[in-house]
């Protein structure tokens, strides 16, 4: 499968979920779209090599499911899959978590997506160029 796919990986962590969308508009480009496995699989494979603790690592990635709860669209406007989620996610946590993450679940190679609150904490996250 070939991947078309320009990201800009902000390590910077102190942006909420809107904030991080805002500043990736502001580069031309919006939070990320990662629709499917390969290409899930592919960014793993860049954020692995770009992380020193994994534990500690959380994205912000272009998902969320603020207009209506569970049902999560990315930010292009396309249905959220669910292939890529952790095996308990989405849980919509203490019934406030709208907005998409991913994770290294257990300290492994492979990322997942949760759903986490968008507000409450900030992380690192993820930019995709639109074209
Ligand atoms: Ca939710
Ligand atoms: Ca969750």
């Amino acid at each position: 499968m070939e991947i078309d796919l320009c990201y800009k990986i902000h390590h910077e962590s102190n942006y909420n979920w809107e904030q991080a969308r805002i500043v990736c508009e502001s580069e031309g480009s919006d939070l990320l779209v990662v629709d499917n496995r390969p290409l899930m699989e592919f960014v793993s494979h860049i954020l692995d090599k770009n992380v020193t603790n994994k534990r500690d690592e959380q994205y912000w990635i272009g998902a969320t499911d603020k207009v209506q709860e569970g049902n999560f669209v990315w930010v292009n406007g396309q249905q959220v899959g669910n292939n890529s989620w952790h095996s308990t996610e989405p849980n919509n946590a203490d019934g406030d978590e709208d907005c998409v993450a991913l994770w290294w679940y257990n300290n492994e190679m492979r990322l997942e997506m949760n759903d986490v609150p968008c507000e409450k904490y900030t992380m690192k996250f993820v930019c995709q160029m639109k074209w």
